[in-house]
């Protein structure tokens, strides 16, 4: 089997890191160079940098900050927020990301998802997907995993499942799940949700939004089948440390890289 992987994300505005709670009521959390040089030295797998606000400001990712990042670290870099064109994707890039994530503008545009992944390789290009759930159409039905664009403040018609199978079939190389409803709660990952998508799609997918234990995160790989867990808030307010979390991790038995 292969390790599970413990990711940081730095959501960032206007270069400083930021946490809020269900996408809203966004808080400095410090500085993502200082972050990322914790995160590494604690044994951290991957670090996602979001520019949380860069599309709705219609920004890219700021090449700067991507740049004080990866001159940090030695380890995968992914840059999301703001990529809406293979000249953004190629400037996130050339600033020293390892694998562009696309949320908005796959939505806009499938085809740059398959563009990417030639010109790149599908390991470079994640869809990331922010989803909430709906309320169930009828009586005993499931509820659907509506998914969201612009940050989570456009409804979309799509539903998560569908979603992801199309994204994988267009060329993505994994999926970053985000549940707003879960995000910055701490209230735990939504298992369900990761579950129903990772049985739906054969890439990797990455799970997000609420973690708040150690217990969580055993939950997501094993209930949610998740193949790696993403944080924010407990990472960054220095909660609860990764080196810590992988120890917990490796003594039920989950594989971690230690
Ligand atoms: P925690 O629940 O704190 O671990 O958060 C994980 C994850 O949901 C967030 O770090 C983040 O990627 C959510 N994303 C976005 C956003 C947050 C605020 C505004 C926009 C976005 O577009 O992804």
């Amino acid at each position: 089997m292969l390790s599970k992987r413990i990711i940081a994300c730095l959501d960032v505005r206007d270069g400083k890191v930021v946490k809020g709670v269900n996408f809203e009521g966004l808080r400095e959390a410090g500085d993502p160079a200082e972050l990322a040089r914790r995160y590494n030295v604690e044994g951290i797998d991957e670090i996602v940098i979001l520019d949380v606000t860069a599309t709705v400001e219609a920004r890219q990712a700021r090449a700067h900050t991507i740049a004080a990042v990866a001159h940090e670290i030695f380890l995968p870099l992914t840059v999301g927020g703001g990529i809406h064109s293979e000249a953004d994707a190629e400037a996130a890039i050339e600033a020293g990301a390892d694998k562009v994530s696309l949320n908005t503008a796959a939505l806009r545009t499938p085809e740059l998802i398959t563009r990417l992944a030639k010109r790149y390789g599908s390991q470079a290009v994640i869809v990331a997907i922010d989803a909430k759930r709906g309320a169930p159409p009828a009586p005993h039905q499931a509820a659907p995993y509506n998914v969201f664009a612009r940050s989570g403040q456009s409804a979309t018609t799509r539903d998560a499942i569908e979603w992801a199978r199309e994204a994988t079939e267009r060329g993505a190389g994994e999926i970053l799940l985000t549940s707003i409803d879960r995000d910055g709660t701490k209230a735990g990952f939504d298992c369900e949700m990761t579950a129903a998508v990772s049985d739906a799609v054969n890439i990797p997918v990455i799970a997000s939004g609420g973690a708040g234990t150690f217990e969580h995160f055993a939950e997501v790989f094993r209930e949610g089948r998740a193949d790696a867990a993403l944080a924010a808030s407990i990472f960054h307010f220095n909660e609860k440390s990764v080196s810590d979390l992988k120890q917990y991790l490796s003594t039920l038995s989950i594989p971690v890289r230690i």
